[in-house]
């Protein structure tokens, strides 16, 4: 891994900067975030940060919630709420749970907060005035029922390519293809559900094809480094040209224009959310806040996902640059999509693992959501959370490598020498071997961590405790210790500085984890410079008390979560389903020849060797029948239907099903789900009774 750009990557940026503003997109406030949200960006930024302030740089951390955009504004009118209720729900959950997860932000606020609408406003009304935007009218579409501008969300229609009928005017979301309004076919507002008229309103617009030229300068020639998915993003955005954006909108939810003429427009969301960054530094640091963003010795990265690389990498650079007074990002580390179970997360499908339902679950188990989202982060490209690979990675690495270690390594020192680290004696040449190995560690985590490798660095993190789980297995000092104390010494020495240095490595990765071990070891002072000594610990220091780091996670507990995402697979399917088209009418004296009774079920048997065939003996009050039946499925204990009734075609043509003669057959409702389901008169009533 040590080619000549991560080199230059780490030359560059020592050269340059003096302190680092980490900022992290601002998820929106019309839901809970997820664990696609978290391994994405926030748990990648909050070991980035985690490790600089280790190293004792200079860094802020800057994350709030993004509260406005048209999806908050459905969401609170299907709920009959202001869009404020809606989010001040969501800005509560989230900000809790970033805080539970240990997400170590400086500051977590908020776009609704009156520092951000005075900042946002301020932002708007001096690129106004210096020129920077153009005005443009055009024609959009205005329901005239609700008196409003429809945003695109707002409008529905037929899809002009799939003609998928329930199409929105952004997006269809049957065949993926993104749609303007006026592609609609037959489009209806979804606020009065009325046909909505094309009317002309002005917006501003940011020009971005005035930007164009510097911007191909400063990412494609001077920004070679970033990460090839958000280059790539780039590159091909600009090769097909910038087009002006607006930058406002007609909604009632968000920042007023602070023009005269602009009553019932707002700024565009995307306008004002990369603004909160800088109002939520402001907010932290009213004094101070301009080093952080003014400053060419400070180095600003955006972690974001890869649908926001656009807004990040052009449209928020072009605004920073037409104020002319900030600094640009250094780096936009955009990851892929985390796909869940083989399939893509989705909020509104609810096919997501919940970062508050986690930490409710899984009490004390943060340090294992971290872990797996880390080796599975979808730095290149997307990649798949499962909850058997989170069971996996718990029980074989944390807890059978990781905890088993330390667990050994504390559990031999307290026995043999009361809990003091012992003295280290002469080394053999197995000692030198690990120690050299492990020697290495710190430079290959740096390097990673440098050129945002997260996995790669967790996984060398995780060397360390590979090479300490190796070194006493091979040395076994709870053999040594019956005949060769000083020798027994010597190892369970080294395999305290190597704990020890876990207890640093770790810090970013595993806060919680790491904190414990410190703990354990009695260490009270850390910094990532020391990682690599041997001396972390003196001879004779008292250690803590020994805790289990990492514990087992049982199938039970694994099989529970993906039932839970079954049941919501299935709430899915009923909710999307449509009965099937009525076959073609039948004449009432053709319908007359159907002769369908009701019949008490008196024995109700699985037919051998048929999993989906019951047999039925029925009391049809003319002297009993036998039907066999195939919702055998569906009803896995059949004697359970022994007493009650059913319905049943009394002259369906017999017919031999495995060996069975069947004089009949019984009526079911064929469930959403494809189960079958009984149907039975509303009371009991005479075996033999005509239905009709
Ligand atoms: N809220 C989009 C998103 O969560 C948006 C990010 C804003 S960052 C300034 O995907
Ligand atoms: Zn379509």
């Amino acid at each position: 891994m040590h080619n000549a750009q991560l080199k230059i990557n780490k030359i560059r940026y020592m050269k340059n900067f003096k302190r680092t503003l980490v900022t992290t997109a601002l998820p929106y406030a019309n839901g809970p975030v997820h664990i696609g949200h978290l391994a994405g960006v926030y748990v990648p930024a909050d070991i980035y940060v985690r490790y600089l302030r280790l190293k004792g740089e200079e860094v802020l951390f800057i994350g709030g919630s993004d509260e406005h955009g048209v999806p908050i504004t459905i969401k609170a009118k299907k709920e009959g709420v202001t869009p404020q209720d809606i989010v001040d729900r969501y800005h509560g959950i989230i900000k809790k749970s970033f805080e539970e997860l240990g997400i170590s932000f400086d500051i977590y606020s908020r776009t609704t907060s009156k520092i951000h609408y005075e900042t946002a406003a301020d932002y708007f009304k001096k690129l106004y005035e210096k020129g920077e935007f153009v005005e443009k009218t055009s024609e959009q579409y205005y329901d005239e029922e609700a008196g409003q501008f429809l945003a695109d969300r707002y409008i529905t229609g037929t899809c002009p390519h799939c003609k998928n009928p329930n199409a929105y005017g952004d997006q269809c979301e049957a065949c993926g293809t993104s749609l303007s309004p006026l592609d609609l076919i037959e489009p209806k507002s979804a606020i009065s559900g009325s046909k909505p008229v094309l009317r002309e309103t002005k917006h501003w617009y940011l020009p971005l094809d005035k930007h164009e030229a510097w911007l191909r300068q400063w990412i494609l020639e001077d920004h070679k480094e970033w990460k090839t998915n958000v280059y790539g993003q780039c590159k091909s955005w600009i090769d097909m040209g910038l087009q002006p954006r607006a930058v406002s909108r007609d909604l009632d939810w968000g920042v007023p224009v602070p023009v005269e003429g602009a009553d019932g427009k707002v700024l565009y969301v995307w306008f004002d959310a990369p603004i909160g960054y800088i109002s939520n530094t402001k907010e932290l640091l009213p004094n101070d806040w301009e080093k952080w963003w003014k400053d060419e010795s400070t180095r600003m990265l955006h972690f974001i996902g890869k649908d926001n690389i656009v807004f990040h990498c052009i449209v928020f650079p072009a605004m920073l640059k037409a104020d002319g007074s900030y600094i640009l990002p250094d780096n936009v580390p955009a990851n892929e999509f985390l796909n869940l179970e083989g399939d893509k997360i989705s909020t509104s499908r609810n096919w997501a693992v919940w970062l508050h339902e986690y930490l409710e679950e899984f009490p004390g188990k943060q340090d294992v959501l971290r872990y797996v989202l880390t080796a599975n982060a979808p730095e290149t490209k997307d990649n798949d959370f499962t909850w058997k690979d989170f069971q996996t990675r718990n029980n074989s690495e944390l807890v059978a490598i990781f905890g088993n270690f330390i667990n050994r390594a504390l559990v031999l020192t307290h026995k043999y020498f009361n809990g003091v680290v012992p003295a280290l004696g002469e080394l053999t040449d197995y000692d030198r071997e690990t120690l050299k190995e492990f020697a290495d560690v710190k430079a290959d985590v740096e390097s990673y961590l440098d050129n945002f490798r997260f996995r790669d660095a967790q996984k060398e993190a995780m060397n360390l405790a590979r090479i300490g789980n190796k070194y006493l297995a091979d040395t076994e000092p709870w053999k040594l210790a019956k005949t060769d104390m000083a020798r027994t010494a010597t190892i369970l020495h080294i395999g305290l500085q190597i704990a020890a240095n876990l207890a640093i490595a770790f810090e970013p990765f595993l806060p919680f984890s790491a904190k414990k071990l410190r703990g354990m070891l009695g260490m009270e002072t850390f910094s990532w410079n020391d990682l690599g000594s041997i001396e972390l610990l003196k001879e004779g220091a008292q250690l803590g008390e020994t805790q289990l780091l990492f514990d087992k996670i049982e199938d039970s507990v694994v099989e529970a979560q993906v039932q839970k995402l079954l049941d919501t697979k299935k709430a899915n399917e009923l909710a999307a389903y449509k009965p099937a088209e009525v076959k073609p009418n039948v004449a009432f004296d053709e319908w007359e020849k159907t002769d369908i009774r009701v019949a008490t079920v008196l024995e109700c048997t699985k037919v051998p060797k048929a999993d989906k065939l019951l047999q039925f003996k029925l009391d049809d009050g003319m002297g009993g029948r036998t039907i066999v039946s195939g919702i055998a499925q569906s009803y896995p204990n059949p004697e359970e239907l022994v007493g009650t009734q059913v319905l049943f075609i009394a002259n369906f043509e017999p017919r031999k099903l495995k060996g069975v003669v069947s004089e009949g057959m019984i009526l079911s409702a064929v469930d959403a789900d494809g189960k079958l389901v009984l149907c039975r008169p509303q009371r009991e009533v005479k075996p033999g009774c005509s239905v009709g």
